[in-house]
């Protein structure tokens, strides 16, 4: 197994950067968890219950919460995006019989789903099995996740009177799910939860077009032709995305992620006027919860620092950006998460392990560094490369 990257750079000297956020310098040398000035892990989180695993301590060290707090770590966390789903031969026999949508409202299913990749590949965090369009579907709105397409919406949302039809979520239109997150806190141990929420941006686009789209055009021309009911939409789409991730934490998530996967289609322009706002009020609504809030988006390298503006304290950052670059746009140092392209998991065992090293070398200094792809996994990886990827990192970066 290597243990230089392509530009010569050891793990020895990986393990010894850490950012010391009580000084707003990084360190270039080991420090073990227990002499690690940031105590940010250790307190308690009033806004969560008592016995969240955050408070009790199971998941208040691991290796994914010290990583997104800038602490010192006993290995650089990984997970992936997409990671529960049909790159895994027992996902797709559990899905037989059972529509995605149908699937994401039963506990037991959501339950055996997250926890399949956790078990399989030995990664830092689960991420929920959910989808997106979730908690639009459980206030009623007629969605279905087509098979080999996507989220279709049977009446897509153009003019005022539409957004009339999105109400509140209220708990009981997630029961089933919330006591999924709860099930899986107790079987997850010391390994955290993340949960998640589609951006406003990312989940208008759905709604707004009936099906995903490549160019957002009725998104764009509603957002530009009618900036009232534009205004509207997102506003109504974030309180039902923010309420989805307060009850996400609030039922043992120790981590959100908000994806606005689709953000990189606008210009820095639209974005910071339009959809800034929107994200940023879903984001508000959980920062009283001390949790990471991480924030990806596809394509988004010109909007870093907006998107990090938005409330995220963990960027998540796609494959078209090294890390270090990465840092330099953001307006103050956080943590980031990234970002092996996905397409490397189709290549040769060594091109893989060189890609990982380089993504790891790139990562050197980083205030925290959580090791993802830079999309989700394609849904014909071998499962076993995913496994592969998680040793090599944990064996990497061991401190
Ligand atoms: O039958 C199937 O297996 C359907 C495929 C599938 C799966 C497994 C869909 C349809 N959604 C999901 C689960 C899902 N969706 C997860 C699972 C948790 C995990 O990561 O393991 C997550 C995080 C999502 C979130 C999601 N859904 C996003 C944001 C993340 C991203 O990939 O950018 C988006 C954009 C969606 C919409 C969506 N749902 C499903 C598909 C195929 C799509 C994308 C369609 C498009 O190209 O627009």
């Amino acid at each position: 197994m290597p243990t230089l990257d392509p530009h010569g750079v050891s793990c020895e000297v990986l393990a010894g950067v850490v950012f010391d956020s009580a000084k707003c310098v990084w360190d270039d040398h080991r420090v073990a968890p227990e002499s690690s000035s940031i105590t940010s892990g250790e307190h308690l989180r009033p806004s969560l219950p008592e016995d969240h695993p955050l408070n009790d301590g199971r998941t208040s060290n691991s290796a994914l919460i010290r990583a997104a707090e800038g602490r010192s770590v006993p290995h650089t966390p990984v997970w992936f995006m997409r990671q529960a789903g049909r790159s895994l031969p027992e996902y797709r026999a559990l899905r037989e019989g059972h529509s995605m949508l149908d699937t994401c409202f039963n506990t037991d299913l959501t339950v055996e789903i997250t926890m399949q990749p956790v078990r399989r590949h030995g990664v830092d965090a689960a991420i929920f099995f959910s989808d997106i369009v979730v908690p639009i579907k459980a206030i009623g709105i007629d969605v279905e996740i087509a098979p080999g397409v996507g989220p279709v919406i049977a009446e897509p949302f153009r003019t005022s009177a539409d957004v009339d039809r999105l109400r509140d979520l209220e708990p009981g239109d997630v029961g089933s799910i919330m006591a999924a997150v709860s099930a899986l806190t107790g079987e997850l141990g010391t390994t955290p939860l993340i949960g998640f929420a589609g951006a406003p941006f990312t989940v208008a686009s759905y709604l707004v077009e009936g099906r995903p789209s490549r160019d957002h055009v009725h998104t764009k021309a509603l957002m530009l032709s009618d900036p009232v009911t534009w205004n509207r939409l997102l506003d109504r789409i974030a309180t039902i995305c923010g309420t989805f991730l307060q009850f996400q934490l609030e039922a043992g998530a120790s981590a959100i992620q908000l994806f606005d996967s689709w953000a990189g289609a606008l210009s820095a322009r639209d974005y910071e006027r339009a959809v800034l706002p929107h994200s940023r009020k879903v984001l508000d609504m959980v920062t009283k919860y001390e949790t990471p809030r991480i924030h990806f988006g596809v394509g988004t390298s010109e909007l870093l620092p907006l998107m990090q503006s938005a409330g995220a304290n963990v960027m998540g950052v796609d494959f078209r950006l090294p890390l270090n670059e990465a840092i330099k746009r953001l307006n103050h140092p956080s943590a980031l998460q990234g970002n092996l392209d996905p397409a490397v998991l189709f290549a040769d065992r060594s091109s893989v392990a060189t890609s990982v090293l380089r993504v790891l070398g790139e990562a050197q200094g980083l205030p925290g560094h959580i090791f993802n792809l830079g999309h989700g996994v394609p849904p014909d990886t071998d499962p076993d490369v995913l496994t592969r990827v998680v040793d090599l990192v944990h064996s990497e970066t061991v401190r």
